[in-house]
């Protein structure tokens, strides 16, 4: 593999913002395409800090370092990728429901499935049905991800369900939730298509959700 492919991931693993804007740069101007550099450099580097994670090797200031690394580079290729057409993994709509502010754990979700090719439109904190109902409409995402970090809130998650529903919209996404209070049984007592407990594992998830398609 490229040289330059070796340096970008290992930048996104050691988290070394700084340098990761050249490195692109230096990998355009070799010739290779954004595709490429997506694919090759970016997307391998955050498997393995997602692998490093789930093995507490790697812990959430390290995770989200690596995932601004990335996101740095993805800010310099994003236009490039939109100008070639090129088609992300898919599309996904994210946010912690209505009356929970506890937003690091849905931006890590967020940003590692950036890493992996998704296109990702967060919605921020304290999102309510309607908004995500809007952004459905307005997105036409394949999923739907749902964060919520206080028990009061939980519920929130099967409102915001119910109104797509109401809305017509239920069949035209997967639903995926998480966040600390919520579990398996939850998410199907609530009408979801699944859970995942931690960042790379909602990363599988949303990988096995558009194959399945
Ligand atoms: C940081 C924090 C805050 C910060 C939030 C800052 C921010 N910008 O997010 C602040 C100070 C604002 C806060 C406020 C409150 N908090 Co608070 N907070 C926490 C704390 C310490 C850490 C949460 C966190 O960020 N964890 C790190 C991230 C990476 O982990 P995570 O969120 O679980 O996310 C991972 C997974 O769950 C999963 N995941 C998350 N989202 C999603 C989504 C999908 C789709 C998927 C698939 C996976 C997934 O992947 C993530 C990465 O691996 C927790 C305690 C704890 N240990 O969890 C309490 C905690 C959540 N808070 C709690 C409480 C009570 C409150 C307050 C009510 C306190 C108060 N009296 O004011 C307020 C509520 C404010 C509100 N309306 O939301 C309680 C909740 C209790 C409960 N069972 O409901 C906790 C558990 C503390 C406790 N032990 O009492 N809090």
């Amino acid at each position: 593999m490229s040289d330059v492919l070796v340096q970008i991931s290992n930048a996104v693993i050691e988290g070394r913002l700084k340098d990761i804007p050249d490195l692109t740069n230096t990998a355009l101007s070799s010739g290779l395409t954004a595709k490429e550099i997506l694919d090759k450099g970016l997307m391998p580097g955050m498997d393995v800090v997602g692998v490093e994670f789930k093995k507490g090797k790697k812990f959430v200031p390290e995770v989200l370092l690596s995932a601004r690394t990335m996101q740095a580079s993805l800010g310099i290729l994003k236009p490039l990728l939109e100008q070639t057409g090129e088609k992300m993994t898919g599309k996904v709509v994210i946010g912690t429901v209505k009356g929970d502010l506890h937003d690091i754990g849905k931006s890590l979700v967020g940003m590692l499935l950036e890493g992996s090719g998704f296109e990702v439109v967060d919605l921020g904190k304290d999102v309510a049905p309607e908004t995500f109902i809007d952004a459905v409409k307005k997105e036409k995402p394949n999923i739907v991800a749902m964060s919520a970090l206080l028990t009061t809130t939980m519920r929130s998650m099967g409102h915001t369900i119910t109104v797509l529903k109401e809305a017509g919209l239920r069949e035209t996404v997967k639903i995926m939730v998480g966040g600390a209070p919520v579990t398996m049984d939850f998410a199907k007592q609530i009408g979801a298509d699944g859970y995942a407990a931690n960042a790379p594992a909602a990363v599988e998830l949303a990988k096995q959700f558009i194959s399945s398609n």
